[in-house]
């Protein structure tokens, strides 16, 4: 059944991550970049961003009714975000288990906001929660041609065949 271990890109799984402007300010970025890095997942957009506010609006959508969204949004464009696309067979839920708990104290030591966070308003980091989600924020926040395909020189030490 060799069909069953065949890879091709347009099989491969990516997930939307941003550091938030809490995580920049802070001088986490290398801190939670290696952290994907060193997983093995593959990096294919990196980019610095401060959000506009339609992009955020449209960011966090599903969120629009929360008595929390406006704080959000303030919060989301007050400066600069690293933006990433991160591909791997199953980076989405991977990415939320290294996130951790939306809330920072409930969030496993371990995990990127339960080390490096303390309140919700301000846990660091953004990952896509689901294929659906995953494609619509990649979409929304990064052109086609800022993403690569591309294979690391070690990937048959990180994956089989
Ligand atoms: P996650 O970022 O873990 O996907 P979410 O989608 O439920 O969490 O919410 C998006 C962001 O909104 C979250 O990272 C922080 C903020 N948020 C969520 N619930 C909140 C609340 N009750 N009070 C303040 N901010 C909140
Ligand atoms: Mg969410």
């Amino acid at each position: 059944m060799a069909a069953l271990f065949i890879h091709t890109k347009s099989m491969a799984e990516r997930t939307f991550i941003a550091i938030k402007p809490d995580g920049v300010q802070r001088g986490l970025v290398g801190e939670i970049l290696g952290r994907f890095e060193r997983k093995g997942f593959k990096l294919v957009g990196l980019k610095q961003i401060t959000p506009s506010r339609a992009l955020a609006e449209q960011h966090y959508g599903v969120h629009k009714e929360r008595p929390f969204f406006a704080g959000l949004v303030d919060f989301i464009t007050s400066g600069p975000v690293v933006a990433m696309v991160w591909e791997g067979d199953g980076v989405i839920a991977s990415a939320r288990k290294l996130i951790g708990a939306t809330k920072p104290l409930e969030a496993e030591p371990g995990t990127i906001r339960g080390d490096l966070a303390v309140n919700i308003g301000r846990n660091v980091i953004h990952g896509s929660d689901a294929a659906e989600t995953a494609a619509f924020e990649i979409g929304l926040w990064f052109e086609a041609s800022e993403l690569n395909d591309w294979s690391p020189s070690d990937q048959e030490w990180r994956v089989e065949g």
